[in-house]
């Protein structure tokens, strides 16, 4: 029997790190209820893949909000590098602005950080105002801004008060939480308190959802929401991808919020459960199987036949056009192993569309996802006991005793869950084949090591990793951006992901790199049995 992989990518730590990161790995056995740790600070030293939280909250969540001016107020580099990286593609509609392929920051000097930035966010607010006049503006600090203690707040009440705008400030420092995962509470929180609730927009239809927790990263939105009305759903809203500010104002007036990403926009689907009474879904438009039941699953939640009938015939159909192109992908790929290694929610979302594929996933992990991403909501805690959340305010929207995740009444669950496997898309880990390995906040030397023991045939990830795994020979495909293709959702990103792996898989270039494991010594491993 050899050694399990993840011991021996631990045994150079020493007996400290060892420990820590000891518990972020796991070896799946379906016979055990498993746990993980996870959403806990990276270890000082250690390259972790992860981002910050003013990554999350103005990257993430607010970024692609299209109809408003989004301001980084701090030194030039964190509002340019999180300028038109993540491929939240968005379109202005008739008449309205698109402002999320400009930067707006407000380049933050030395005797800015000691004399405090307060004048130059005014100012960049009053250029904004004259050169563009948006309805909204928002605000999002970076790190040296809550070290000074610029006051945002007050500039954002002075503006809405000189301009008669929405203007809506953001302490999001990078530092904050421990990972981009604080930001996105942040982003919820502000949304909540500010925005939603606040619209005119008036559904035209019963049927009438927001899709939430999906970004429309290289279009992925724009597919699910093809789909959708060709049922005959009205999308009110989708968060935040090619978002508007109107719409997401008037999202608490949907019948419905879909979750795509659980892991970035649970608070807001929690939050209008509580407050307005909306109910959400998860669902998972990635993967022909993931998207074929989150739209059965619809209709059973609405409950119209007449409705089911149309999901049934738009399935039909759409599936007579992916097919064969699918089951081509599928004899080329089948059999070839993949490591799968993003943020909170695509390591699991993806493995079903691989399977589908013929592709196995050997090894998965979260950067910064939660205990429950990978255990599913019954491990999930108090919302005050949560790593992520010290330093963030807690809107609780009423219910103020309830557990986190708990605002479904046993009877609502009971209801929900007699139409539907609630349990279906909930946590990782319960997919996941005996003897793969689960990994939180991989590391690049653990990146390394995996790949010596698993030699997985493709690795996902991100920009981070991507071209150490390649000079190493294995295809690495990016599952944050895409690599500058998408859609991957629904039917028809479906079988462009499998186009994609195909191409990227048989290039010739692969007979051209010599891996490092094959001219030196390594490390052997087995992955499969128990
Ligand atoms: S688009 Fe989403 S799907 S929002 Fe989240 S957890 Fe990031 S930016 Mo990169 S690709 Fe990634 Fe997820 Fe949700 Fe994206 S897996 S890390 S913060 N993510
Ligand atoms: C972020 C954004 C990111 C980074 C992608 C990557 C994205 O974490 O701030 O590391 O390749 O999807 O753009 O996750």
């Amino acid at each position: 029997m050899t050694m399990d992989a993840s011991a021996r990518v631990l045994e150079r730590y020493n007996a400290k790190v060892f420990k820590n990161r000891k518990e972020h790995m796991l070896r799946i056995n379906p016979d055990e209820a498993q746990q993980i740790t996870a959403n806990t600070r990276a270890i000082p030293g250690i390259m972790t893949n992860r981002g910050c939280c003013y990554a999350g909250c103005k990257g993430v969540v607010l970024g692609p909000i299209k109809d408003m001016v989004l301001i980084t107020h701090g030194p030039v580099g964190c509002g340019f590098y999180s300028w038109g990286t993540r491929r939240n593609k968005a379109r202005a509609e008739e008449g309205e602005p698109n402002f999320t392929q400009y930067c707006f920051t407000t380049d933050l000097q030395e005797p800015d950080i000691v004399f405090g930035g307060t004048k130059k966010l005014k100012a960049a607010i009053d250029e904004v105002m004259q050169l563009m006049n948006p309805k909204t503006i928002m605000i999002a600090a970076t790190c040296p801004v809550g070290l000074i203690g610029d006051d945002i707040q007050a500039v954002a009440t002075e503006a809405e008060q000189q301009y008669g705008i929405r203007c809506v400030a953001y302490n999001c420092e990078g530092y904050k939480g421990v990972s981009q995962s604080a930001g996105h509470h942040i982003a919820n929180n502000g949304l909540m308190k500010r925005v939603i609730g606040t619209g005119s927009y008036e559904p035209a239809s019963k049927y009438s959802i927001n899709i939430l927790g999906e970004y429309n990263i290289g279009g992925d939105g724009w597919e699910q929401e093809r789909i959708l009305r060709k049922i005959g759903y009205e999308v009110v809203s989708v968060f935040t991808g090619d978002g508007e500010i109107e719409r997401i104002a008037s999202s608490h007036k949907a019948n419905l919020n879909l979750v795509q990403c659980h892991r970035s926009i649970n608070y807001i689907a929690e939050m209008m459960k509580i407050k307005y009474g909306v109910d959400w879904l998860k669902v998972n438009f990635i993967g022909l199987e993931g998207t074929i039941e989150s739209l059965r699953h619809m209709a059973a939640y609405f409950g119209d036949p007449a409705l089911a009938q149309r999901t049934e015939e738009v399935i039909a159909e759409e599936l007579a056009e992916v097919q064969d192109e699918m089951a081509a992908a599928k004899a080329r790929l089948d059999g070839l192993t993949a490591a799968l290694f993003v943020g909170g929610s695509r390591s699991h979302h993806y493995q079903g569309l691989l399977k589908e594929l013929g592709v196995r996933t050997v090894l998965a992990g979260y950067e910064f996802g939660h205990r429950d991403d990978y255990e599913g909501r019954e491990v999930i805690p108090d919302i005050k006991d949560d790593a992520d959340s010290k330093n963030i305010e807690h809107i609780t929207v009423e219910k103020d005793e309830k557990k986190y995740h708990a605002y479904l009444t046993q009877e609502e669950y009971d209801k929900l869950a007699a139409l539907i496997p609630l349990e279906k898309y909930d946590g990782m880990i319960r997919d996941m084949d005996a003897g793969t390995f689960v990994v939180d906040d991989l590391n690049m030397y653990e990146a390394d090591k995996f790949m010596e023991v698993l030699k997985p045939d493709m690795f996902f990830s991100g920009i981070k990793d991507k071209y150490a795994l390649q000079k190493a020979g294995t295809l690495s495909r990016q599952l944050h951006s895409y690599d500058y293709s998408g859609p991957y959702a629904g039917f028809k990103g479906a079988v462009q992901f499998a186009k994609d792996v195909c191409l990227g898989y048989f290039t010739p270039a692969w007979h051209m790199v010599t891996p490092p494991w094959k001219t030196r010594a390594t490390l052997q491993g087995t992955v499969g049995e128990k």
